[in-house]
């Protein structure tokens, strides 16, 4: 299948809650390819580096500590266009801002503990694949 990749995290809160079955079952049926995936939890140090780019903003600390807090799933996924794509199928940033109907609109608790991650660029999502997967975990 042709495409490009963005890498997805359900994040602990939403894990925890129980909704990972439905938002798994809604990326499929939005058309993306799952390359890989694991159900994993990140050190401190480990989410630190992961959203390093955000190490001066104010909830840097606030977010390394939530997504370190639990057990999170991380996937590969591919499609036309995935990184768009994706960030159109779980909305806004804030839940409350995100359209209706999509996963952070359902799923999200607030701003922080959105329910999933998505990258925001070709670039960062070889980058972020490469963080949770090796060549031989992708498929
Ligand atoms: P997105 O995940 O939509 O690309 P980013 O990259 O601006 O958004 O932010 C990364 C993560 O940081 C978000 N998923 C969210 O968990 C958290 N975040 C962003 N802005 C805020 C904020 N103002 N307050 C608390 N957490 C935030």
């Amino acid at each position: 299948m042709a495409g490009t990749i963005t890498l997805t995290m359900i994040k602990p809160l939403a894990v925890s809650k129980g909704h990972t079955g439905a938002i798994i079952t809604r990326i499929e049926e939005a058309g993306f390819r799952i390359v890989a995936m694991k159900y994993t939890r990140m050190s401190e140090e480990q989410a630190g580096r992961f959203y390093a780019v955000h190490r001066e903003r104010p909830f840097y600390g606030s977010l390394v500590a939530f997504m370190s807090s639990g057990p999170i799933v991380a996937a590969i996924l591919q499609k036309d266009n995935a990184v768009d794509e994706y960030r159109r199928l779980i909305g806004a940033t804030d839940p409350a801002k995100a359209e209706p109907g999509t996963i952070r609109a359902l799923y999200g608790t607030d701003l922080e503990k959105n329910a999933v991650h998505g990258s925001d660029s070709d670039e960062n999502a070889r980058v972020e694949a490469s963080f949770f997967f090796s060549e031989m975990e992708r498929f």
